[in-house]
């Protein structure tokens, strides 16, 4: 059978049919745009295991972050800054992870005097001997991990982890981690653990998904002791 090629004028119900058409077809590519802007998800748990290989009881101060994404949001600047408390002769956090350019308000709520110093690479800084109820502020703007510890006593120490976007967790101590809001596309997700080697692993995200990861990483070192602010060996042991 010949189709017939001839050009049928439109009626007046015709064009509104088509133009009722057209806008189901707009209104359905508009809502398949939004549908592909849909921020996904990426949860799971981690396992850690001590260096006996047994599954620890505590596995929390992990960093889980997502490297390749291009911070579009700098929202976290504009918060209170993070505080790492002095009580108890405990820097606490021991693990903060940190949004590169953020601040971090060093707060002696001790009864005693502490010191707050760093010799990492990423940032050198010394705030000298403070008292309780004393409050200092640094910011940091070079991505890397900075080990912050006091010149008076050595085993107060922080890990202060600078990252350049804000895709990032901390580990629960059941293990759990949620990082969300995260843009389409394939990235690397890495982990970082102060007694584990870092562990990278490629991810993709599309169209709202919710991607469940569960990991498992191995203490391979060990705490090590570390010279005061003049590198020289600490006189006290507390
Ligand atoms: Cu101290």
């Amino acid at each position: 059978m010949k189709l017939s090629k001839r050009l049928v004028p439109m009626t007046s119900a015709g064009v509104l049919q088509c133009l009722l058409l057209s806008l189901l077809a707009y209104g359905l590519s508009g809502f398949h745009l939004a549908h592909a802007r849909t921020l996904n998800t990426i949860d799971g748990n981690l396992t850690i295991l001590g260096f006996d290989g047994n599954e620890k009881t505590d596995h929390s101060n992990a960093v889980i972050f997502i490297d390749g994404i291009v911070a579009g949001s700098v929202s976290q600047l504009h918060q209170d800054p993070p505080k790492i408390s002095h009580l108890g002769r405990k820097f606490a956090p021991h693990v903060l992870p940190l949004l590169k350019g953020g601040t971090v308000d060093f707060f002696n709520d001790d009864r005693i005097f502490h010191n707050v110093f760093s010799l990492s690479k990423a940032k050198t800084f010394d705030l000298g001997i403070y008292p309780q109820g004393t409050s200092k502020l640094v910011s940091f703007e070079r991505t890397g991990l900075i080990k912050i510890y006091c010149n008076i006593h050595p085993k107060m120490v922080s890990n202060i982890l600078v990252l350049n976007n804000p895709f990032f967790t901390k580990t629960d101590t059941d293990g759990s981690f949620t990082i969300e809001n995260i843009p389409d596309g394939t990235y690397t997700l890495r982990i970082w653990h102060e007694f584990s080697v870092a562990m990278n692993l490629p991810v993709s995200f599309q169209d709202g998904q919710i991607v469940t990861q569960n990991l498992t990483i191995t203490e391979t070192k060990k705490v090590r002791s570390h010279k005061n602010k003049f590198g020289k060996p600490y006189k006290t042991k507390y």
